[in-house]
């Protein structure tokens, strides 16, 4: 295979290019060129080397296409080890994305210099890894414990500046990148710059209580990941040994994390995220029409939080509501967002105060003539939907593109209040809808190719993970929640409190438990959508029963104080001895008999009622593939990614 690695003499400076798209990946192709051309720099007439990449970013990690393969030759701690060794100074230029195994080789260099929209990380948390080749032993030299600990731990990038700050970057190159690192490695060589190895820095002065403060704190929040832990761990080897000590912890626990479930779970759902994006049939280069304003319809949670969502990408937004007095709430929703959003430091206050200003309301459909695209937005009636459309169709300019944000209803039916079935289509976000990632884009009948193509690309720049859908009730993620949330009902009345039933899903990684979700979205949600529904369309009455008895009695979860469970004014649960009254009441009233029911089984029938939804799902092809089951209940239901979905989980056990 032509070698992706190319070296070069640039009068005293050797100059080592990687162009390996998409991103570089260190794949054992580029491993090898990068040894390679290392060692021929160790005897040519350079002083100094530069590794620079090509393409749109620097090295964006290990090739994790490899993982769970024969390790190839040359390993890349052996690799990095031989950059570090050189005798020339290394200098690692770094443009895009340095991160993962891509930011250990530029710790392994002697000096780092980027551009300023450069980001590096060490993210191999996210994929239930820790920094195999070096990083969690050569950053706390260079960082410190906190900065190393913060970064490896957390997995999200930093600017170029903020690694100058903590010392990973020594110079921010302005203008082009590789002519900036030459005429700096001329300046190092002629200022009479040596090699400089991180593996020989003394780690910082730092406090060892720092360790069991991660400990404690990423054990509450990691739901049973075993990376997190052990990135403290080979940290901690950083200061309480030799380099080779730490470098040998540092191996020793990549390797459990690599060879663990739960990292084939995040691997999974990494490549399961970007297939999920790829619409089986739809050209790559299908057009895609221009989506500079939107208008939404719906003042809501909803609307409010979507409304962000565009005008956070910089597309301008008109929110659309029946009356001034609906507007104003609505408006000042997104004012809370924002404020809150800059309070927890997610958004700096020019920035939303920018976004905030794309932002505009109305009362008149005229407003919305000449809009790029409609998000519909209101509440779960499908005739107040139809009528919205119809208005729509009217005043809306041809090519405008028209989405709905129902949860449940048919696009189709939807769709065909228009005389564009063709420009309809649906985007179910989930809320709050300026934080979830999930986007479940639904493909009605006639949805045109283009549209598709368009959501699907819009999708990525308001920073979400889309995933495709046909037409049914509740799409993929709702639909597979009903027979989720009917097998809790039954054990529920079967002899499982709502806590033991939360607790064992928790344990077993949900973010949150069933009961507990319910509560949160508000039962009188499911109740009134229960009302629309026949007997026969409802389903066995064990299902519903206990939530419609909450209902009647005012419980409709946490916006009024209680439902499952009793909450407090900060809204936290606790177990309510009237519930447990009104279920054993239900259990006598359907003839269920009561008995004991373990944890292990309420995991068992709650994942298998999801997984056999899912198996459904995709004999009916309203999903593409098992991975989009996988994206949507991992991003979208607080499924743990560490086990890969309910699909990957259910294949691989
Ligand atoms: N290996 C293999 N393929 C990769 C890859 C990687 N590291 N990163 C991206 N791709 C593919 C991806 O599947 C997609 O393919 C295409 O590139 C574009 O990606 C020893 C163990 C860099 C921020 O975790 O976060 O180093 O779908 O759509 O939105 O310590 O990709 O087109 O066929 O995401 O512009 C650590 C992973 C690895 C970074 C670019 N590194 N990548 O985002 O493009 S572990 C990571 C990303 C490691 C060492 C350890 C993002 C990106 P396709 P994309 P993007």
């Amino acid at each position: 295979m032509a070698s992706v690695v190319s070296y070069e003499l640039e009068r005293n400076v050797g100059v080592i290019s990687i162009d390996s798209p998409p991103v570089n990946a260190l794949s054992q192709v580029v491993r090898q060129g990068l040894l390679d051309a290392i060692s021929e720099a160790q005897s040519d007439a350079s002083d100094a080397v530069v590794i620079v990449c090509d393409g749109r970013t620097f090295i964006a990690g290990a090739d994790i296409t490899e993982f769970g393969k024969p390790p190839m030759e040359p390993l890349l701690p052996d690799l990095l080890d031989t950059i570090e060794a050189s005798s020339k100074m290394v200098i690692a230029a770094i443009h895009g994305t340095a991160l993962g195994g891509g930011l250990e080789t530029a710790l392994a260099a002697h000096y780092r210099c980027a551009v300023p929209a450069a980001k590096i990380g060490l993210p191999e948390v996210k994929l239930g890894l820790l920094p195999g080749a070096g990083g969690t032993q050569r950053m706390p030299r260079l960082a410190g414990v906190k900065a190393s600990l913060d970064l490896t731990t957390s997995g999200a990038p930093i600017s170029a500046e903020e690694g100058q700050k903590i010392g990973l970057i020594d110079k921010i190159i302005d203008g082009d990148l590789r002519t900036g690192a030459l005429n700096w490695a001329r300046e190092l060589v002629a200022a009479g710059g040596a090699v400089r190895k991180s593996s020989e820095q003394v780690v910082p002065d730092f406090d060892p209580a720092i360790f069991g403060e991660y400990r404690e704190k990423l054990a509450a929040r990691s739901r049973g990941q075993i990376a997190p832990g052990h990135i403290v761990t080979a940290v901690e080897a950083a200061t309480t040994g030799s380099f080779e000590d730490g470098m040998a912890k540092e191996r020793e626990l990549f390797v459990t994390c690599m060879n663990s479930s739960q990292s084939a779970g995040m691997r999974h759902i990494f490549f399961a995220e970007r297939q999920a994006a790829k619409i089986e049939g739809l050209a790559k280069d299908t057009p895609k029409r221009a989506v500079e304003s939107v208008g939404v319809i719906g003042g809501g949670t909803m609307g409010g939080g979507i409304a962000m969502c565009f005008a956070n990408a910089g597309i301008t937004v008109t929110m659309m509501e029946i009356s001034d007095e609906a507007l104003e709430r609505g408006l000042s929703i997104i004012d809370r967002n924002y404020a809150g959003s800059v309070k927890r430091g997610k958004l700096s206050a020019d920035k939303a105060a920018s976004c905030r200003a794309l932002i505009s309301g109305s009362t008149d459909y005229a407003a919305l003539a000449d809009v790029d695209m409609v998000i519909e937005a209101v509440f779960e009636d499908p005739q107040l939907k139809k009528k919205i459309f119809a208005q729509l169709d009217e005043v809306c300019k041809p090519g405008a593109i028209l989405a709905t944000n129902t949860s449940y209803q048919d696009v189709n039916a939807i769709a065909a209040a228009t005389r564009r079935p063709e420009d309809v289509v649906g985007t179910h976000f989930f809320s709050p809808a300026h934080i979830m990632k999930l986007l479940e884009v639904v493909r009605g009948e006639k949805t045109a190719d283009d549209v598709l193509a368009t959501v699907m690309a819009l999708a990525k720049k308001i920073r979400k993970v889309p995933v495709v859908s046909g037409v049914c009730y509740g799409f993929i993620g709702n639909r597979m929640l009903r027979p989720y949330g009917k097998t809790a009902q039954l054990l529920l009345l079967e002899g499982a409190s709502p806590q033991q039933i939360d607790a064992a899903m928790e344990t077993w990684g949900m973010a949150m438990g069933p009961l507990r979700v319910f509560d949160l979205a508000g039962l009188d949600i499911g109740y009134k959508a229960r009302q629309a529904l026949s007997d026969e369309e409802k389903g066995d009455p064990k299902g519903y029963r206990v939530p419609d008895l909450l209902v009647e009695l005012g419980r409709m979860g946490q916006k009024s104080g209680s439902g499952f469970y009793a909450y407090d004014d900060a809204r936290q649960p606790t177990p309510d001895p009237a519930v447990d009254g009104l279920i054993e009441m239900a259990a006598a009233d359907l003839g269920v008999e009561r008995r004991q029911v373990t944890d292990e089984e309420i995991v068992e029938r709650m994942i298998s009622a999801l997984v056999a939804e899912g198996r459904k799902i995709l004999e009916e092809g309203i999903a593409q593939r098992s991975g989009d089951i996988d994206v949507v209940y991992v991003y979208g239901y607080g499924f743990p990614a560490s086990r890969g979905g309910p699909m990957f989980f259910d294949d691989h056990q």
